[in-house]
Formats: structure tokens, sequence, C-alpha cells
């Protein structure tokens, strides 16, 4: 049982400073030692290079810090390639969500039919014509459909099908972003479905959902969860998942035994509280890979 740990501190793809320092803040919280207490191979290879801002880059066709995120992309992408290389599960640790740009490029290639879990409040699904900030850490799955500026949809040669993915906790959604949803006819779990139907029937007709894939990616956004457990957050909306709903979709993931590569991104220390949402990140990684109560 081999891992591959990746840290992403990047904070290109938003404009609140500190989320780049979401590694070392789960890094702290004790990633590497929950692992290996489930007798986990634990192989870090530290954290991706992340290009600087620069400022004569302020805005590109409503795209901020296009140039640094393409190059930062591209190194993500051939570094989690040598991780899958290397047959061990990739877990990227972040730093905002631009960085799914380059490890789904990386991760769609080595799969015929990749499955996509969104655990986000967001659905990162703007184009630089929809997108009302311009931030790309709002737009990683429409890049990875193939949707966007071509630098950015250039990065993987590979894409996702939309009938692959799935959204859960969507409740902040742009106006483009809904148009989208329903064009491509993408599964969503909004809040409202979580309410009705229960965490554990959202699991089961998620992974019904995509039973028909070679593999799935969770992608989790700490702002999926609720500002009062994850506060360390540069966009937080009320109303999200608990810790509760969170962790038992962690471990009906790792009963299924379906999920091949993982991220957890968006944690930002400087906003938390006393590492807080580092600290539920790590309670989710735990769970994802099988740590169990009893
Ligand atoms: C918003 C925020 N939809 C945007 N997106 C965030 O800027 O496109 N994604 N925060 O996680
Ligand atoms: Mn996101
Ligand atoms: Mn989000
Ligand atoms: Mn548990």
């Amino acid at each position: 049982k081999k891992v591959s740990l990746l840290g992403v501190p990047m904070d290109l793809g938003q404009a609140r400073r500190g989320v780049d320092m979401g590694p070392s803040a789960m890094r702290y919280a004790g990633v590497i030692e929950r692992l290996e207490k489930l007798g986990y191979d634990v192989r870090d290879y530290g954290n991706v290079v992340v290009d600087e801002r620069s400022i004569e880059e302020a805005s590109h066709e409503n795209l901020k810090n296009l140039s640094a995120v393409v190059n930062t992309s591209i190194r993500i992408r051939e570094t989690v390639q040598q991780m899958i290389d290397d047959e061990a599960f990739p877990l990227l640790l972040g730093g905002d969500h631009s960085m799914s740009i380059g490890t789904l490029a990386a991760i769609t290639a080595r799969h015929e039919n990749l499955g996509v879990i969104w655990y986000d409040a967001h659905g990162d699904l703007n184009i630089p014509s929809t997108s009302p900030t311009g931030n790309i850490h709002g737009m990683p799955l429409a890049v990875n459909l193939g949707l966007g500026h071509e630098l950015l949809t250039n990065i993987g040669a590979k894409k996702l099908k939309p009938e692959n993915i799935v959204l859960i906790g969507s409740r902040d959604l742009d106006e483009g972003e809904r148009v989208l949803i329903k064009e491509l006819g993408i599964k969503v779990f909004t809040m409202h479905e979580v309410d009705m139907l229960g965490m554990a029937t959202v699991m089961e007709q998620t992974l019904q959902h995509l039973a028909h894939t070679d593999g799935i990616h969770l992608s989790l956004d700490l702002d999926g969860l609720d500002p009062m457990e994850c506060p360390g957050v540069g966009t937080p909306v009320l109303g999200g998942l608990t810790y509760r709903e969170s962790h038992l979709a962690m471990e009906l993931l790792a009963a299924s035994g379906r999920v091949t590569s993982a991220e957890f991104v968006e944690v930002n220390p400087i906003l938390d509280e006393r590492n807080k949402t580092a600290q539920v990140a790590v309670a989710l990684i735990a769970s994802l890979f099988g740590d169990q109560l009893l």
C-alpha cells in the first residue's frame, strides 16, 4: 500500500493570501503520521515549485495570474505523472483549487474513463466569459472538460466526460455554471439533495452514477464543509456539509475501494482558528484511507 504525497503551495488562483500555507498546515496536523499508522508506505514528494505572482499580469482576459498558473500546472502534472508511474496512490495537499488543472491533466491521461467527485460549495465550472471574479480557482472543472482559455485546456491531453462527474455540497453556483450543468447534464447533489436524502444515500447514488468508470478522483475543497467547522478557507459559504456527514462520505468511499487519487484543497491557515481546518482535513484523509472507530 503506497501513497505519494505532494504539497501544492499555490495561491495564484484566487485573491486571498495564505492558502499557499495549506500544505504545511496539513503536514503539521500529522497527515504523514496518520497514514503511516494506517500501514501505508508514504513517499513525500515535498512541495511543487509555484511561480511568483507578477504585477504586470494583473488581469489577462479575466484570468488572473494566467501564465503563472499555467507554468505551475505543468509542474504539478509532471510530478503526478511520476507518482502514477511509481504505482502509488497520489494524494495532493493544497493550495487553491486551480491546482486541479495540473492534477487532473496527469490523472485523466492514465485512465480510459476517470470519474471525479467534486466536494465543494462551488462548481468551479466558470469560463473566462462567465467568471464573476477572473479567479482561476473557480474554473478547474470547466478546464478539464475542455472549456476555457486554450493555454489552460492544453495542459491536459484527455478530457473528462460530463457523465463521469458528480458534484456534492454545491450551494454557491454562478449563473454560467448553472447553465453549463444543465446543458451537459452533470450530476449534482446540492445541499438541498443532501438535506433531503442524507449523506449515506448521496454516496450510494454517487457510486452508482460512477459505477462504469475505471477509477475515481476525489477533489475535496474544504469550503464544501460548513465554515463553523472549517473557517480556514478563502470563500466560506454558510449552510455547508458537516464534519459528521463528510466523515461518513469518506468512510463510504473507503469501503467502496473505488477511489484512486485525491486532493484536499483551499486550506488557508491565516483565516483559520488554531489550525482547525487542517485538522479536519487530516481526519477526513484518515477516514478516506480506511481509519475506523472500532
Ligand atoms: C466563484 C468562487 N464561483 C468564482 N469560486 C470558488 O470566483 O468563480 N471556488 N471559491 O472554490
Ligand atoms: Mn473549489
Ligand atoms: Mn469552493
Ligand atoms: Mn471514522
